[in-house]
Formats: structure tokens, sequence, C-alpha cells
């Protein structure tokens, strides 16, 4: 019998947004599946189970709060959610687990998880956790390129390692850009201070990652950032929850004042579903989300779907 990768999800209201709960991931029939990674990479023995670990559940619990009912219209999208279509399949996998006898042995399994949802043509949108369970999710992509990598973030994320720790929620960024199928890095929201020095600013630069800050986002709006971003290939959507500002987003490890609001965070969610000319296989969004984030909920809405002759979505529509 093959290893079991995934359990199920704590507490009571057990998967995202009403969707189905889907733990046979050899068997996986879905066009959208949801991954809870509650575990990074820890840089201290505290950090083992922080407060990020129980994102996954609280943000499922929060759900059926915030959508009551899956038939329920929605102004945002202007229909319920999945537009009513019962052909579209959105799953929850549950969390990948964690074994204090094997430490890293959650990257591996969330790397194997990842894999099988694409192997079955859907689309992984993972919960974090911390902003280190891009690395695993990312090198489940191989074969999958080229990728544009859209990073909203206060953090520039690009850290070789941190206490020896190569794959932690500093380094997604520079383990991203070790990929030969990663193509392009695109950073929105960067501000304040992290983990970063002169030397990660400048070997992103030198790297060629586009990068707006906050205050640029601020002047010109999203929707002119979102213009600089290259048209083909595929797109990998991650959101670190510092992100927006504190405002609107307290509960993060790395709060940095100046941060956008839920506008701008809508606007890219809505930019992940276009229609946009696509390279490769033509899928178009690709989304993780890393950290607490209200936004996430509005990237968890696949608003049109156009699939392709196997069923496996082909083109996300507006
Ligand atoms: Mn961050």
């Amino acid at each position: 019998m093959s290893e079991i990768l995934t359990v199920a999800p704590q507490t009571n209201h057990k998967s995202l947004l009403f969707s189905e709960l889907a733990l046979d991931l050899d068997n996986l029939r879905a066009h959208f599946a949801v991954l809870g990674m509650p575990y990074g990479a820890a840089y201290t023995p505290q950090d083992y189970n922080n407060d990020q670990t129980r994102a996954p559940t609280a943000i499922r619990q929060a759900s059926d709060r915030v959508i009551r009912g899956p038939e329920r219209y929605d102004f945002d999208i202007d229909g319920p959610l999945l537009q009513g279509r019962e052909d579209i399949r959105f799953v929850d996998c549950g969390d990948v687990p964690a074994d204090l006898s094997e430490p890293r042995g959650h990257f591996r399994r969330a790397e194997s998880a990842v894999r099988k949802i694409l192997a079955a043509g859907a689309i992984p949108i993972v919960l974090g956790g911390d902003h280190g369970i891009t690395n695993p999710v990312l090198r489940a992509f191989d074969g999958q390129g080229p990728l544009t990598i859209v990073h909203l973030d206060a953090h520039l994320d690009w850290r070789d390692e941190v206490n020896g720790v190569k794959d932690g929620l500093s380094s997604p960024m520079r383990r991203a850009s070790e990929l030969p199928y990663v193509k392009n890095i695109i950073q929105i929201g960067m501000r304040a201070s992290g983990s970063a020095r002169q030397e990660e600013a400048d070997y992103a630069r030198q790297w060629g990652a586009s990068i707006t800050t906050a205050y640029e986002l601020h002047d010109i709006g999203m929707d002119a950032v979102l213009e600089r971003i290259p048209d083909g290939g595929r797109y990998y959507l991650t959101i670190d929850a510092d992100g927006l500002d504190p405002a609107c987003m307290p509960a993060v490890a790395g709060p940095a004042p100046g941060g956008g609001h839920f506008r701008p965070g809508a606007q890219i969610d809505s930019w992940t579903g276009q229609e946009r000319p696509c390279g490769g296989n033509g899928f178009c969004g690709n989304s993780t989300i890393a950290g607490y984030s209200s936004t996430l909920l509005h990237d968890c809405r696949p608003v049109d779907i156009e699939l392709d002759r196997r069923g496996h979505p082909r083109r996300l529509l507006r």
C-alpha cells in the first residue's frame, strides 16, 4: 500500500468553502484541489508548532462564515460559488501531516501530494502555514513550465539560508529562481525591512526579478502593475498575508506598515481568473497561498472554466 500523504483536517468544518473532502489522491477527480500545509521549515525549535500551523484549519472554519452556503449569490462574482456549475469539481485534499522522527518529511509528502494533484489535471490551492511551503510545492511543478511567479508580499524572500535552513520562509523566491522552469518572478508590495540585506536585494535585481514596491503600487494602482506581467506560459500566484497592510491583516508574523488593502488583493485574484494568452498546455492560473489571508477566499473562487476533452481545466474565464 502506498504511503498516506494527507489526513483529514482537525475540526468541525472539514473542508474549504463547502468543497468535497477528497483524501484519495491516487484516484483524484478534481479541477481545483485545496491542500492544507500547516508546517514549514522551522528556524528555531519554538517554530515547529507556531500560530501559522493552525491557519489551514482556521481558514476552513472561517470560510463558512464568509459564504453561508454555496448556492448564495455573491456580488463579487455576479453569481453563486462555481456559478452553479455542477461539472466543476472543487475538492479539499486535507492537510499534510508532520512526523517528528522525520523533521522534513512533510515537505516530501507535500511535493508528492502536489504532483498527484497536477497529475489529476487539477489546479492546486495550497494553504499555509508559513511561506516555506512554497518551496516543496514549486518543486512539484517540474515539467510544467515555463512558470511566471507572481508574488504578493511585504518581503523579498531571497535569503539563501537562515540558521542553516535553506527552504524556510525567507527563501522561497531564491529557491524558485534556481528552478530551470521558472522564467519570471514578479514581486509586488515590497516595503519596510525583512530578512533581506543589501546582497539579497542586489541578487534579486541581478537575476531579473520585477520588483514593485508598495508605495509604487499605491501611486499607479494594481491594474498598471499587472500590465507589467509578461503574457504566455503559466502563472503561479503566491500570496504572503503580510503583503496586505497590517491594518487589515494584523495576524502575521512580520507586519509591515504601508501595504495594500483588500481591493488590490482582489484585483490580483481577478487577474488570475482572466482569459489571457496562454502557452504550454493552456493553464492560466496555478495558485498557492501562504499564511493567514482573507484574500485567499477570493482566490478560491473559480469564476468560470473551460475544460479540454479530458475534462481538465484548460482555461479560466472571468
Ligand atoms: Mn512576508
